[in-house]
């Protein structure tokens, strides 16, 4: 297969990068779907992926532990583990991961630990940012809220029925990867059951097949809209040459005026 050059083709259409390399990886690299987890630090985004991959293959910690993108494979889907939100003082990491979020990954999961409450507006803008660059983001996009072991059923409630209302067009998980760990290793079944990490497995399962078909009717869109845009820059380039023919043509013309006339001139004079 042809590779794909971006370069060049960001060059002819500047407003498709992202496209452009969405349309690569699909067509280049892509096999196994890939899940992305987005989220402040210390929320328990590689704590989520340990316990859905079964295995602790992603450093965690009470500080700071995740600085650049980590990914593991497990069965059919590669997991991406990325450092928290809103870390660097510009902002400029958190600018690049949005802009970048979707050329690897089908799907992200947004993280967000229940005991610091609702979202923050800088994650109810970015969550918004992210939901603006696909159509099907209700598809691709799912709210886990976790920790659900360090808050009260009461403060549970309240703040679970808060964020659905900041973010009401995104399915929401609520789990605790310490109840499931609990549940699992003292062979409780309740505790297995009230982690919520089931829900979460079964979403897994289905997204196998679902994103398979998603990536289908998407690259038909991305062919599609890099098409246009190339062919609406070729027209937009065909009628700047047009107008630069046109001046060279009139200069031309006051040129061989201006020599007309200074012929006449300069022999009237002699
Ligand atoms: N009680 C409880 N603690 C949890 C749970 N999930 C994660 N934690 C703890 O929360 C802290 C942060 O977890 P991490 O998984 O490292 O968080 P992170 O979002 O990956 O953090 P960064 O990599 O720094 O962005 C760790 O001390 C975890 O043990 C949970 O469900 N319950
Ligand atoms: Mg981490």
């Amino acid at each position: 297969m042809a590779i794909i050059d971006v370069t060049r083709f960001t060059k002819a259409v500047p407003q498709s990068e992202q496209d452009v390399k969405r349309f690569k990886f699909l067509m280049e690299e892509a096999n196994d779907i890939r899940i992305a987890v987005f989220g402040k630090y210390n929320h328990g985004k590689s704590t989520l992926l340990n316990t859905i991959i079964g295995k602790d293959v992603f450093k965690t910690s009470d500080k700071r532990e995740t600085v650049k993108n980590q990914t593991h494979q497990y069965q059919n889907v590669i997991w991406v583990d990325t450092p928290g939100l809103d870390a660097d003082v510009t902002g400029q990491d958190d600018k690049e991961a949005r802009n970048g979020a979707f050329t690897t990954a089908d799907v992200l999961f947004l993280v967000h630990n229940l005991k610091s409450g609702e979202l923050d507006k800088y994650e109810v803008n970015y969550y918004r940012s992210l939901m603006a660059q696909k159509k099907d983001y209700q598809k691709r996009m799912f709210l886990i809220l976790t920790q659900a072991d360090q808050v009260t059923p009461e403060q549970l409630n309240q703040v679970v029925s808060v964020i659905k209302k900041q973010l009401p067009e995104l399915t929401t998980f609520v789990v605790s990867a310490t109840r499931y760990a609990k549940g699992v290793i003292e062979n409780k079944p309740p505790l297995v059951e009230r982690s919520g990490m089931t829900a979460l497995f079964n979403l897994v399962t289905s997204l196998n097949t679902e994103i398979k078909n998603l990536r289908k009717v998407e690259i038909t869109t991305l062919k599609q809209r890099i098409q246009t845009g190339l062919e609406r820059n070729r027209d937009l380039v065909r009628k700047e040459l047009h107008a630069a023919r046109e001046k060279i043509v009139l200069m031309q013309q006051q040129f061989s005026d201006d020599v007309s006339s200074f012929t006449t001139q300069v022999q009237s004079k002699i």
